[in-house]
């Protein structure tokens, strides 16, 4: 009975060594360690051996037993790891990976990116400034004056008398004109402060104004060039409506509507029946700005228009409720 323990040990791990494929180790389980395998059959035998041999014999073939498994699981191992899925392996390994979730662009920012690629694309620089100014770039030069409603104190966060936070990006094209001589068409992006808050606004939000000055520029340019933009943000068969208004910087000045894309002009709750959305306003640069920055009036003349970012975002994804983009909601987050 030992030498029979001794000799199928022997046999077993010889013969694992030669397999080299998954169908050949199946093979071995089953004449080996199956049900109806060698193994098991040697067991019974332990089973009936005279009572004294009993534990010695069964100590005996059960260390051989064990190590034979052993060396089976390592064989196993061996193959699968080399890619051969095993019959018998409960794992599929054609399964796909757990995927690794990932992060991206706030719609906000992938917007924005939208818009200043397109002026980027149109020749437009683009400058990047402070959130906090001085009430000088902020207002005085931008032909607001002291009194005017636009610095009300329930519109504009003040930091002291003549420090606030910008309320629209206009500070950096002062400061370009300022620096530089015409021509000149810069855009400048980034976050601007209102003290308001509703579905439709939010205490801060994003902003490009843009503006292009030269000898002999007319409102011509400046529908050309917002045409332009709207049919490439949109869509080229998009309507659009240029209707006057009023800015202190720009004069004369216009609001920019385009069909409503919610209803596609028919009238509907969100664009209160008109059939226009208002996305942009503009204007030619007053005269008065440009004294301040020293341009002369009589040589020079320009457009300039801002746009919010989260309105235009709202237009293009049918979002109602502007907070949503601050909430941190993945659930809103995770569709753009
Ligand atoms: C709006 C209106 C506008 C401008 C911004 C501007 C800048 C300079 C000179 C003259 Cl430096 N104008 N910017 C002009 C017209 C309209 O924005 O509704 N923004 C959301």
């Amino acid at each position: 009975m030992d030498n029979q323990i001794q000799q199928l040990k022997v046999e077993a791990l010889s013969r694992l060594g030669e397999i080299g494929l998954p169908a050949e180790l199946e093979e071995f389980r089953i004449k080996y360690l199956g049900r109806k395998g060698l193994f098991p059959a040697l067991m019974k035998q332990v089973a009936q051996a005279v009572p004294a041999d009993r534990p010695r014999l069964g100590q005996l073939a059960n260390g051989v037993k064990r190590e034979v498994e052993t060396a089976y699981g390592d064989r196993l191992d061996t193959l699968t790891l080399h890619g051969e899925a095993v019959s018998r392996s409960t794992e599929d390994l054609t399964l796909p990976g757990r995927s690794i979730p990932l992060g991206r662009l706030h719609p906000v920012t992938q917007i924005m990116d939208e818009v200043c690629g397109i002026f980027e694309g149109l020749g437009f620089a683009v400058a990047e400034g402070p959130d906090v100014e001085s009430d000088f770039y902020n207002f005085e030069a931008l032909n607001i004056p002291p009194h005017h409603p636009a610095r009300d104190m329930h519109d504009t966060f003040y930091v002291s008398d003549s420090v606030l936070l910008r309320t629209h990006t206009s500070p950096m094209q002062i400061r370009a004109m300022e620096e530089k001589q015409p021509p000149l068409r810069m855009i400048a992006p980034g976050k601007v402060y209102r003290c308001d808050s509703d579905v439709t606004h939010t205490p801060m939000f994003h902003q490009v104004e843009g503006f292009l000055v030269d000898r002999g520029i007319s409102f011509a340019d400046l529908k050309g060039v917002l045409s332009i933009f709207i049919a490439r943000m949109f869509d080229s068969r998009t309507s659009i409506r240029f209707r006057p208004s009023f800015f202190p910087f720009t004069e004369p000045s216009a609001e920019v509507d385009i069909g409503c894309v919610f209803c596609g002009g028919k009238g509907c709750r969100v664009c209160k029946q008109t059939g226009w959305l208002e996305i942009l306003g503009s204007g030619m640069i007053d005269p008065e700005v440009f004294n301040k920055v020293g341009y002369d009036p009589e040589i020079y003349s320009g457009f300039a228009f801002g746009l919010g970012i989260e309105r235009i975002a709202m237009m293009k994804y049918g979002i109602d409720d502007i907070r949503l983009y601050y909430e941190n909601d993945l659930r809103f987050l995770s569709q753009f």
